[in-house]
C-alpha cells in the first residue's frame, strides 16, 4: 500500500518494492501463464493485493467498501512466467443497476479464471451476507480456488481459517497481510504450479490491460474517494470527455485532459464543489499531480462537475461510463 493511504499520489512509491522474482520461483522450470481472479466482498484488500504483488498502485484503494468498479487486469511478470492478477468488485447483493453489473464484472472474471483467490479478513467470526454471495458464486467452479486470509497484521487468523473450511474445500490456504507485504512470494510460488503451461500473453513492460484514459479516470476516482465523505463517492462517476496527450498531438506542451464528475442530485454536485470550489480543487490538485507521474507529462486538468439524476440507474449512462 501506498505510505499514506488517504494519499494515492504515490506512484511508483519506493515502499513496494517488486516481489524478488528469484525468491518466487518454486523447483518448476516450465514456463506458465495463466488468469487469478481475486474476489472476496468489499473491503478486504483485493486491490491493495494486487498493488503489493506489482510493487506499484495500479488499483484505487480506499478505506470504503464497493471501491472497485470494474475487472481490471493486472499483470506479474516472473523470469518464465507470467500471471495475470483479476481484481475484481467486491461481491455484494447489488442495490441498483451499477450494483448489478459490478456483481456480473467480478462473476464474469471467476468463471474466466485459472485460479481463484476468494480473500476474506482474519478478524472473521461469522459470515457475512456479501460471503455467502461468494460461495454461491464459487459454487460450480472447477477452477482450483485458494483461501487467502488477509489483514493479519490485525489479528490471529486461526478462527477465519476455521470458519471458512467449514463451508469448502480450498487447492490451498494462506494466511497474508497485504499492508506488512507477509507471505507474498508464499503466495506466488503457491499460484504458479496451478497454472498452465505457455508463453506469456504480454509484453514484460506492461502492468495493466487497460487505456490511459481509463487509468486517469481511476486516479480521478481515487481522489474523489479521500476526500469525501460517507456514502457519496458511491454516487460519483468520472467520465473523460477529451484525452489530448502530446504524444498524439505533438503541438501541445502539457496533456489536456477534461473530465466530468457525475452526480445524482444538485446537494451532491454542491459537495463535491465545496464552499468556495475548495472540494474540487483539492480533487483536481492530487489526481493531476498523480496523473503527471504517471503519464511522465505536465497535465491540464479541466474539471467539471455534471448532474445526471438516477444515473445508477440508467442502461444509456451506465454503458456510456463504461458500465456495460
Ligand atoms: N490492516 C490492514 N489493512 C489492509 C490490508 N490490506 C488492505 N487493507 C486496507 O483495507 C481497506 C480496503 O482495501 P481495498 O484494497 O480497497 O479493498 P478491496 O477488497 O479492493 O475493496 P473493494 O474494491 O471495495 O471491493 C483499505 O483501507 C486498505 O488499506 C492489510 O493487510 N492490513
Ligand atoms: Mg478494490
Amino acid at each position: 500500500m501506498s505510505p499514506k493511504e488517504s494519499d494515492p499520489s504515490c506512484i511508483p512509491s519506493s515502499d513496494l518494492p517488486p516481489l524478488s522474482l528469484t525468491a518466487a520461483k518454486t523447483a518448476e522450470t516450465t514456463c506458465r501463464c495463466g488468469v487469478v481472479a481475486l474476489v472476496g466482498r468489499p473491503n478486504v484488500g483485493k486491490s491493495s493485493l494486487v498493488n503489493a504483488l506489482l510493487g506499484m498502485k495500479v488499483a484505487v484503494v480506499s478505506p470504503k467498501p464497493q471501491t472497485t468498479r470494474n475487472a481490471v487486469r493486472c499483470i506479474y511478470n516472473d523470469d518464465d512466467s507470467q500471471i495475470i492478477f483479476v481484481d475484481t468488485p467486491g461481491l455484494h447483493p447489488p442495490r441498483n443497476k451499477l450494483g448489478r453489473f459490478l456483481a456480473e464484472e467480478a462473476e464474469n472474471a471467476l468463471r474466466a479464471a485459472d485460479v481463484v483467490c476468494w480473500l476474506v479478513e482474519a478478524g472473521d467470526r461469522k459470515l457475512w451476507p456479501e460471503d455467502m454471495a461468494v460461495l454461491r458464486a464459487l459454487q460450480d467452479l472447477i477452477s482450483p480456488t485458494l483461501l487467502l486470509v488477509n489483514k493479519t497484521d490485525l489479528c490471529d487468523p486461526g478462527p477465519a481459517f476455521e470458519l471458512y473450511a467449514r463451508h469448502r474445500a480450498f487447492a490451498g490456504e494462506l494466511a497474508i497481510s497485504t499492508k506488512k507485504r507477509r507471505n507474498l512470494k508464499e503466495l506466488i510460488a503457491l499460484l504458479l504450479p496451478l497454472l498452465p503451461e505457455g508463453d506469456p500473453w504480454y509484453a514484460p513492460d506492461i502492468l495493466m490491460d487497460t487505456t490511459e484514459r481509463f487509468l486517469a479516470s481511476e486516479i480521478i476516482r481515487g481522489w474523489v474517494l479521500s476526500s469525501l465523505q460517507d456514502e457519496v463517492p458511491h454516487c460519483v462517476a468520472v467520465e473523460i470527455n477529451e484525452y489530448k496527450s502530446p504524444e498524439d498531438y505533438p503541438e501541445r506542451r502539457k496533456l489536456y485532459i477534461r473530465a466530468s464528475l457525475i452526480v445524482e442530485t444538485p446537494g451532491q454536485k454542491a459537495i463535491v464543489i465545496g464552499a468556495g470550489g475548495r472540494k474540487l480543487k483539492q480533487i483536481g490538485q492530487g489526481a493531476r499531480r498523480e496523473l503527471e507521474v504517471l503519464t511522465g507529462w505536465p497535465v491540464y486538468l479541466d474539471l467539471w462537475v455534471k448532474l445526471s439524476p438516477g444515473w445508477r440507474q440508467s442502461e444509456p449512462v451506465l454503458r456510456r461510463l463504461g458500465y456495460r
